[in-house]
């Protein structure tokens, strides 16, 4: 495949790249950190960046926590579907929910913040878990005129699949950057992450597949 080369109709958005991510963290995802410096070299070869923050208020439905006699990783019925729970990660306002400290999140020009709703998961970075609220990033990114959206950082199974999928929903070409991604992986959600995204027509691309 020839190299592609960003251009000014392309954006480049960064997944969740926050502390309670990371290796120690509260949700840590397997080499997570790894992908900082990966990603912090991509940045300068695009034009434009956008960066998403798990974003969620004490007590999230999301959380195990919340949910009497309830453990993380167990999957519950939520008025919108199944919801898998977690352990309390990314509360708004305390250093886990923070950006890994290496990540140059100067090139951002907008930070993205979602799951602030105490009832709503959001893994996607364009709806909410119920599918239907909208965060608003693809009246932003339109707005902005991009077209093809090329995404990395975590977790490939969850937010960043779920993003894509939205993406091509919302009439975006939509590219993975694998080396750039790091999945939670639970019970083959990582094998089902890759065929849904190929499903709906998301390229999937190695760091030597963009322009330096
Ligand atoms: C994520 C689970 C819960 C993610 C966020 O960033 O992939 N996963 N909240
Ligand atoms: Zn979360």
């Amino acid at each position: 495949m020839a190299a592609i080369r960003p251009n000014e109709n392309d954006c480049f958005v960064v997944v969740d790249l926050q502390v309670d991510f990371m290796p120690g963290g509260a949700l840590a995802v397997p080499g997570g950190d790894a992908v900082v410096p990966l990603v912090n070299g991509l940045l300068p070869r695009f034009a434009h960046v956008v960066a998403t923050q798990d974003w969620h208020p004490p007590g999230h439905f999301s959380f195990a926590s919340a949910q009497p006699g309830r453990a993380p990783f167990e999957t519950v019925q939520a008025p919108y579907g199944a919801q898998t729970l977690w352990p309390d990660h990314c509360v708004q306002g305390t250093p886990g929910a923070a950006f890994h400290r290496d990540f140059r999140l100067d090139r951002a020009e907008l930070i993205l913040r979602k799951g602030y709703h105490p009832g709503i998961d959001s893994y996607s970075a364009f709806y909410e878990n119920d599918r239907r609220t909208p965060t608003g990033l693809s009246g932003y990114l339109r707005e902005r005129g991009f077209r093809r959206l090329f995404f990395a950082g975590l977790a490939t199974d969850f937010c960043v699949r779920w993003s894509v999928e939205d993406a091509r929903h919302e009439g975006f070409e939509a590219y993975v950057i694998e080396e750039a991604c790091r999945a939670i992986d639970l019970a083959g959600s990582l094998a089902e992450a890759r065929r849904a995204m190929q499903a709906v027509g998301a390229g999937s691309l190695a760091v030597a597949d963009l322009a330096a």
